[in-house]
């Protein structure tokens, strides 16, 4: 069984960090399956390059920098001999976007999607006591059927570029961790909780999934290491009484310690932090706990200098102590799953998560954003292949997101796509089957929400029933009616969001993007687009239309940092919105958010 919890070393586990240099290829003749580059690459064409990390931005020539197509990556790994006996596992925390792995020459997984961890077993293959041959063959190709959606150009000389279908900059490559996993034959191959409170207590069912009949234990444990509870079997409930719960900007994580018990002795043990909340939407509020949760936070990127998207946890804890700093709760993983570790720093400094799975581009345009509001309509969910095969990409995604993140008390919504078209009746049914699915496959029973592009309307867009939570990107002030003619988008933005009252929806709405580009650095005065002083003047706006509406939960800007995209007209090396610059220093509307933040009520 492909197990997705997140690897650990305990008494019965092992870890091999994989991570550092590879060699590295790019195939453009796709000639490395005939040539048996499974084998070893061609020693001639490889070069070195550092996992985790983005191929692209170390490059100094546009070509490698844009590169499309497939590209390898070699490295070995030492596998000791008293490892026999033991489930032996490559574990890729991602491959972007799809990857097949070779052991020692023979194919081991395939895997479709890069925001996704995945697992290959090894131990048909595995040389004990040697070196072990670790071929990885990558492609970073965009269509209608991947996730995220795009396409591929080729050139006259058959050099293929990416085209995507949303505006971030289409990194690839082994962004993530690599780590060989050692786990016994009697594995814990999964286990899920889920929290209801009974005054003082908190219960949690839970449920443990193992490859193997041996005997569960459960065991709980608070920060300071105090057994508070126990439980056996593979499922059932645990009781904690006057528990300590996982509250917003208040985060406190017991341990879950799962044992695999035989007889006496410990076949396996995993153990992991789990915070103890409940997340419901009732009317149109969003209750933590019972109590009422306003969103303040942002749209963010796994995005940075050099790196790209790149795993980097100097940067990751930057950006924690940034949001701290300014007052956020929350934060949304557009438009793709974020690394576990990210997830998990949420989990302990109380950052609300609205997680995302990678279903962007789901409007065929680079600017889909811009066009949405000129009417633009692009069929997208008419086509079939996307009802057979993206639909079935997408579905694979979502159980794996849900089976990585469902025990995270951060996770509180599932973000099923970004700025889909919601205008035809044919996305309809597809929508129908996703949201149904990620109701089925939650424990929890998250709200599920999707970000609704600007011309998802309450006029034309056919899709809103299906959110437990309303989530709108809307831009006036800046795609639609930017600059001078401010005063016009306040008044068609108040027209939209009085419509979205008439309706009576009864459910929270959030705005998880609203942003004007901003180039750091840049004053004038009176105020034009793109200077500092139009940045605040817009978001003054927005903030005034939020607070009228009192079934708006929360505000998630977009952006949290300036971030790279693909280069054109309408991007200066980069999206430029922004609240902190690439470089994870602030603008001057950082400060405008910081007193906002801090102000709203306490319960906030
Ligand atoms: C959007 C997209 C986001 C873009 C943003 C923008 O609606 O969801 O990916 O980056 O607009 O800045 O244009």
């Amino acid at each position: 069984m492909n197990s997705m919890l997140y690897p650990k070393t305990s008494r019965t586990r092992r870890i091999v960090d994989m991570n550092g240099l590879w060699k590295f290829c790019f195939d453009p003749e796709s000639e490395g399956l005939k040539n048996n580059w499974k084998n070893g690459l061609d020693p001639k064409r490889t070069m070195e390059m550092p996992v985790p990390a983005s191929f692209n931005d170390f490059f100094t020539d546009k070509d490698s920098r844009e590169y499309t197509g497939d590209f390898w990556y070699e490295t070995s790994v030492f596998v000791p001999g008293e490892w026999e006996g033991k489930n032996i596992g490559l574990r890729f925390d991602c491959a972007t976007h799809r990857a097949v792995v070779f052991v020692n020459g023979e194919k081991i997984a395939t895997h479709e999607g890069g925001f996704l961890p995945f697992t290959a077993r090894i131990n048909k293959v595995v040389k004990w006591n040697e070196p072990n041959r670790v071929v990885v063959c990558l492609n970073n190709e965009l269509s209608y059927t991947t996730l995220p959606a795009g396409s591929t150009k080729v050139f006259s000389d058959g050099t293929k570029m990416s085209k995507p279908f949303f505006d971030f900059y289409n990194y690839a490559g082994l962004q993530r961790p690599v780590r060989l996993v050692v786990t016994p034959k009697d594995e814990i191959v999964d286990f899920s909780v889920k929290h209801s409170l009974e005054g003082s207590d908190s219960i949690t069912e839970y449920k443990v999934t193992a490859d193997s009949d041996k005997e569960i234990l459960i065991q709980v444990y608070d920060e300071n290491r105090k057994l508070v509870a126990t439980a056996s079997g593979d499922k059932g409930v645990i009781r904690i009484s006057n528990v300590r719960l996982w509250e917003v900007r208040d985060a406190y994580l017991y341990t879950f310690r799962i044992l695999l018990m035989d007889q006496e002795m410990i076949a396996d043990e995993y153990e992991e932090e789990i915070g103890i909340r409940t997340i419901e939407v009732k009317d149109t509020d969003i209750l933590i706990n019972n109590k009422p949760v306003y969103l303040k936070g942002f749209g963010k990127h796994e995005d940075s200098e050099i790196n790209g998207r790149g795993f980097n946890l100097a940067v990751v804890k930057r950006d924690f102590e940034l949001m701290k700093w300014i007052g956020a709760n929350s934060f949304r993983t557009s438009h793709y799953p974020y690394a576990e570790e990210i997830i998990q720093m949420a989990d302990r400094e109380g950052f609300l998560v609205i997680d995302e799975v990678a279903a962007v581009g789901f409007f065929e345009s680079l600017m889909n954003f811009m066009e949405a509001s000129t009417g633009k309509q692009t069929a997208f969910f008419s086509r079939e292949i996307v009802q057979t095969e993206t639909k079935a990409n997408h579905k694979a995604a979502l159980s794996e997101l849900i089976a990585r993140d469902k025990n995270h008390a951060c996770v509180i919504a599932w973000s099923l796509m970004n700025e889909p078209e919601t205008t035809s009746k044919s996305a309809v049914p597809y929508f129908k089957e996703i949201f149904d699915l990620a109701r089925e496959l939650d424990p929890q029973k998250r709200p599920r929400t999707f970000a609704m592009v600007m011309n998802s309307t309450p006029n034309a867009c056919k899709c809103y029933s299906f959110p437990d939570i309303l989530s709108l990107n809307r831009y006036y002030g800046w795609y639609n009616r930017g600059g001078y003619e401010m005063m016009e988008a306040k008044e068609a933005f108040i027209r939209e969001m009085d419509q979205w009252q008439e309706l009576g929806l009864n459910k929270p709405f959030l705005f998880t993007e609203f942003g004007a580009d901003t180039m750091a650095g840049i004053h004038k005065l009176p105020s034009v687009m793109w200077s500092e002083e139009y940045q605040e003047e817009y978001l003054r706006m927005q903030f005034e239309v939020f607070d009228s509406y009192d079934f708006v939960k929360g505000e998630q800007v977009w952006n949290f940092a300036d971030f790279q995209t693909t280069e054109g007209i309408m991007r200066v090396n980069g999206n430029k919105k922004g609240i902190f610059t690439r470089n994870r220093q602030p603008k001057a509307v950082a400060y405008v958010f910081k007193k906002r933040w801090e102000n709203l009520p306490l319960n906030y």
